[in-house]
């Protein structure tokens, strides 16, 4: 470590999308590394419920109901709950990741906690830019929060660009990209429950998401079915929960393949899965990155995925996957045939997808960045 350990609050939503899951693993590597994570969240975050790590501590956001209040005040709880942990653990500085509304209860904690200083990053994910930022009630208030934190990160040059293109604030945004551990997902780690979701020799097509509207999972299940119907003997592993499960769940009804679907439902050790997995599926209408493909790349899985948003700053066409048009599931269908048939092609890939994951992705790369970033705004 160049320079003193650093405390460091972290803010994200604890739940399983994709920005608590990358707050949470990037806790885990700044613990490594000899500084001090301090989660303040409403609840442990999902990828750090399993184990105990040193140098990792857990603030929770109590928010008591109260007859008045039609909606609990999170917001207000939170910023209360951050400015108590910085004065009493003495942070350098917050990490919040997702702008609404943890920038902006980064910002009244920074207020409430003065003269004590508190330096403010700010990551911003996806669809606190490309959906709930542009709601017309929140546009203002999250320029606001991008204005007021003392950095910002988006974790793509799309997302970058399209924050510029929306918001045009007056505040850099640095790009640093997302990561994925390569050490714990890889191919066939550990114990594979592979025989459990299928039979020897079939091809297993995985997808993994919160299931809502913008992953396009009917989509998955059009893909697959149209392997089916191309000659594949292959299953289709489902990974995670959420208001379009049901649709997926008809579709593979109604296309006659819901014998081969299964629906696994939010899982806690989702490498052990994924390093099972032969294909992965991921026809989003848009992904600010796409941090599920890239841990599928880390399993050697080849992608077919959408050519949209910051998925092809992930992964490369006709190298380590296929990309295709937003809801051209004929061509996805017609990729899932040829990698289904042709286990060549997949290990071909797949060893290309694990190797830029490793070097591209890898997780001392962001750390490094965001360490220096941390550096640059907390005191020397
Ligand atoms: O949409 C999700 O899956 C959740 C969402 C989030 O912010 O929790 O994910 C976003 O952040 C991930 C981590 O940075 C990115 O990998 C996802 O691409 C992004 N989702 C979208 O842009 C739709």
């Amino acid at each position: 470590m160049n320079g003193r350990p650093l405390k460091i609050g972290i803010t994200c939503h604890p739940t399983v999308g994709g920005s608590g899951i990358l707050a949470s693993e990037l806790g885990k590597f700044l613990a490594r590394r000899g500084h001090e994570a301090h989660f303040i969240t409403m609840s442990v975050p999902y990828r750090l419920r399993e184990e105990f790590s040193e140098n990792i501590y857990f603030h929770t956001v109590e928010v008591e109901p109260y007859p008045l209040f039609e909606h609990t005040p999170y917001n207000m709880a939170l910023a209360a709950k951050m400015r108590e942990v910085a004065a009493s653990e003495k942070l350098d500085l917050l990490h919040v990741h997702y702008a609404i509304p943890h920038a902006i209860s980064a910002f009244l904690a920074a207020q409430m906690l003065l003269p004590q200083v508190l330096p403010i990053v700010t990551t911003l994910h996806g669809t606190d830019i490309t959906l709930v930022g542009q709601d017309k009630s929140f546009f203002e208030l999250t320029r606001f929060g991008i204005e007021n934190s003392n950095a910002v990160t988006a974790v793509s040059d799309y997302l970058k660009a399209k924050t510029e293109e929306v918001f045009n604030p007056k505040r850099e945004i640095r790009r640093i990209h997302n990561f994925a551990d390569s050490g714990l997902f890889r191919k066939h780690r550990g114990p594979c429950h592979r025989s459990s979701f299928a039979a020897e020799g079939q091809v297993v097509y995985m997808h993994m998401s919160n299931f809502r509207p913008v992953k396009r999972v009917e989509d998955v299940v059009h893909v697959f079915a149209a392997a089916i119907k191309g000659g594949v003997d292959g299953v289709l592993v489902m990974v995670g929960e959420g208001p379009t499960q049901r649709l997926a769940r008809d579709l593979a009804e109604k296309l006659g393949v819901s014998a081969r679907v299964k629906f696994l439902g939010n899982q806690m050790d989702v490498p052990a899965i994924m390093g099972c997995g032969d294909v992965f599926l991921f026809p989003s209408e848009v992904e600010s990155f796409g941090l599920a493909p890239l841990e599928a790349m880390a399993c050697e899985m080849p992608v077919i995925a959408s050519d949209s948003g910051g998925i092809p700053e992930v992964v490369r066409h006709n190298v380590d996957g296929f990309l295709a048009p937003v809801g051209d599931v004929q061509s996805m269908g017609e990729y899932a045939v040829r990698l289904g048939r042709d286990p060549e092609l997949r290990a071909q890939m797949g060893a290309e997808g694990r190797r830029r994951a490793v070097e591209v992705f890898s997780p001392d790369h962001a750390v490094d960045q965001y360490e220096a970033l941390y550096r640059e705004v907390a005191a020397p």
